[in-house]
């Protein structure tokens, strides 16, 4: 039996949601889906009202998902407009730079307002209208959010590029979505040091077709490289712009973003959010999850690179009228009490981070975080990975004072929003489950071999989600066949997650990890088809195969067994060399931990790598290799295990 920490009576008493009331609404979102989504849309302003909530089919072959489909609104309008009339001068924005020396900013809903209208009249004298793609690749500074908000107002569909990724992959996903502009900024910095995002995105527009038009912030100052016919200055077009631009009337099935993310084969896809059954989701969830209430500062330190940022800082928060904080630096500059400085500071109310942040913070010591007074926190998140007690119980009892509720919320960026967590209100928490499905969510646990659904509690199996919820993605950009092939057709009528999970003698759900070949790296989603294709780019390689081993604070490292040319001698300059060129291709985010030569890998007689067995190698769990007689040649295997790197 693990411990379970039940709300307190004044959380239970106080919060949107508690146990019985979650019983109730979870029940009527399953008995009628219909009728529960149709009346929680109202929580949005609508241009023209839906009168259809759902339209859903999950055959393969014939998948479609739509909500809301007949209603039109504008998500910036939403997220803007709506409150100027009863929270102009209340801050929207609070923003921390990298430096704590540097003075924050407190944005208000006015502010916001003039900020995004501005911009959405640049882009649109840059030629950007309704369907346009726009590639976002920002620190994180308040124009990141004002460029997604500006998107939104004028109907282009944006595409955040996290900044820590490489100008390839940048160039990569300008091209995959034909954006027409791509904004950024001169510099971006991070923990002290500054990234040149300009000079990148000098290198991968210069891949790019020439139309491609580049929207500079200045952030530093910093000396930038400028290309008359191309480059945009945003300071001094924005200072010139109207700050009146009428938001567009969106269809609720228009799409709102799209988003790149890692799969199990071939490169990044891109994920695409639909603009009514998202900003629902999102604020709902919002809302519930972290138990908002008006006047609470919310913190959520994800980049908005990532899915976690679209939802969390930016389109939850903002459509609830929330004060949201924006934090551009990292946990450990200047040192380990940065996080908790802040939350001091700004007397955050709601905090939300990564495993990963949590691990490495507390390796640090007490000290870093008793310094601080935390006394305005009234609830703890997690997201990214699964927690580990010792990390979930260090957060609880050091970070929380043991009088915090921790959400551990599951979701995907494919989901928009949580799918499972804890209410901080209704449910008993338990430390690394992310116990309850939210309003709507109905999880099945299957057989991984016949896709049978495995009834009853205390089992184990692969995670489908049986029905859709309006935040859900609605199709891969470019390519809906993909979309169908990676969530639909393993396990027919449902919603493939990609994960395994338990569910306990108590009904409640624990997340194992990922089943396909995704790897958690510090809470960022890796496909090992991404790395093995950068590293059979470098043109000493011959072959390589890419698995995910157990690493203290990153959750997973990356293990890359690399098979040289003929000819070519392994050596300690090489392995360096591997890293940096996967470095480059990627991001430092994909920088492999270990490499080991491998003379030969491990496959079957027709060809096909058999990473089981590498995973294992890699866990260094050899009684567990199972059964190696189908390799075309065993041998190979004694070799891996014999010169196995150390971790
Ligand atoms: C929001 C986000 C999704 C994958 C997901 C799962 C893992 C996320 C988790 C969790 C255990 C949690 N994951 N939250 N595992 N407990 N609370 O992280 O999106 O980057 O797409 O990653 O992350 O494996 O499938 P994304």
């Amino acid at each position: 039996m693990s411990d379970t920490f039940p709300p307190s009576a004044e959380m239970a008493a106080n919060a949107h949601v508690d146990a019985a009331k979650y019983d109730q609404m979870y029940a009527a979102s399953i008995a009628d889906p219909e009728a529960f989504w149709g009346e929680h849309g109202k929580r949005i302003d609508w241009m023209t009202p839906y009168t259809q909530v759902k339209d859903v089919s999950y055959d393969f072959g014939n998948v479609g998902i739509n909500w809301y489909a007949d209603g039109t609104l504008n998500v910036s309008a939403n997220c803007v407009d709506r409150h100027l009339a009863t929270r102009g001068d209340q801050t929207a924005i609070i923003w921390e730079p990298d430096s704590p020396t540097d003075p924050s900013l407190h944005i208000t809903y006015n502010q916001l307002s003039a900020s995004v209208n501005k911009m959405a009249n640049v882009l649109k004298d840059l030629g950007v209208g309704k369907g346009d793609r726009v590639v976002i690749y920002m620190p994180m500074i308040p124009e990141a959010a004002y460029a997604m908000l500006a998107s939104a107002r004028i109907g282009a569909i944006h595409s955040i590029v996290f900044a820590g990724f490489s100008p390839e992959a940048l160039a990569a996903r300008v091209q995959g979505s034909e954006a027409k502009v791509v904004i950024t900024a001169d510099e971006a910095p991070r923990g002290g040091r500054n990234t040149p995002l300009k000079a990148n995105a000098d290198k991968a527009l210069a891949t790019c077709d020439a139309s491609v038009q580049c929207l500079v912030v200045r952030r530093t100052g910093g000396e930038v490289a400028w290309d008359d016919a191309r480059d945009r200055d945003y300071n001094a077009l924005s200072a010139a712009a109207s700050d009146v631009c009428a938001p567009e009337e969106m269809n609720a099935e228009d799409p709102l973003f799209i988003l790149y993310t890692s799969g199990s084969t071939g490169m990044p896809k891109g994920v695409v959010h639909s603009t009514g059954g998202y900003i629902v989701y999102a604020s709902m969830t919002h809302e519930i999850v972290f138990d908002y209430k008006d006047g609470d500062i919310f913190w959520c330190t994800a980049d908005v690179g990532w899915v976690t940022g679209h939802s969390y800082i930016v389109y939850g928060p903002l459509a609830n009228g929330a004060t949201t904080l924006m934090f551009e630096g990292v946990p450990t500059y200047p040192d380990a009490s940065r996080f908790w400085q802040v939350c001091e500071e700004h007397k955050v109310n709601q905090f939300y981070t990564a495993p990963t942040a949590l691990r490495a913070l507390m390796g640090q010591g007490n000290s870093f975080v008793e310094k601080c007074d935390l006394s305005s926190l009234r609830l703890l998140g997690t997201v990214g990975e699964p927690i580990n007690p010792e990390a979930w119980n260090w957060y609880n009892e050091i970070v929380g004072g043991g009088r915090c509720p921790i959400v551990d919320t599951w979701w995907q960026t494919e989901t928009g929003g949580h799918l499972m967590t804890p209410l901080p209100g209704a449910h008993a928490m338990k430390p690394g489950s992310a116990m309850k499905p939210f309003f709507g969510i109905e999880p099945v646990v299957l057989e991984p071999t016949t896709g049978a659904e495995i009834e009853g509690n205390d089992v184990e199996g692969v995670l489908c989600i049986k029905d859709s919820w309006p935040g859900q993605m609605r199709t891969v950009w470019g390519d809906h066949e993909r979309f169908e092939k990676t969530y639909f057709s393993d396990y027919k009528g449902y919603y493939f997650t990609g994960d395994g999970c338990k569910r306990d003698a108590d009904g409640d759900y624990w997340i194992t990890g990922r089943v396909d070949d995704v790897i958690n790296v510090s809470g960022h989603r890796m496909g090992t088809a991404e790395v093995e294709s950068a590293l059979v780019a470098h043109p000493k390689v011959a072959e390589s195969a890419v698995v995910g081993y157990p690493h203290d604070i990153k959750g997973q490292g990356i293990y890359c067994y690399v098979t040289l040319m003929g000819g070519e001698e392994p050596s300690e300059e090489l392995r360096k060399e591997l890293r940096t060129w996967v470095r480059t291709e990627i991001g430092p985010i994909a920088s492999p931990d270990l490499i080991q030569w491998a003379p030969g890998l491990p496959k079957t007689r027709s060809g096909k790598i058999m990473r089981r067995i590498l995973r294992k190698i890699a866990e260094n769990d050899y009684g567990a290799l199972g059964d190696t007689s189908t390799l075309a040649d065993p041998s190979v295997v004694d070799d891996l295990i014999d010169n196995r790197m150390n971790r």
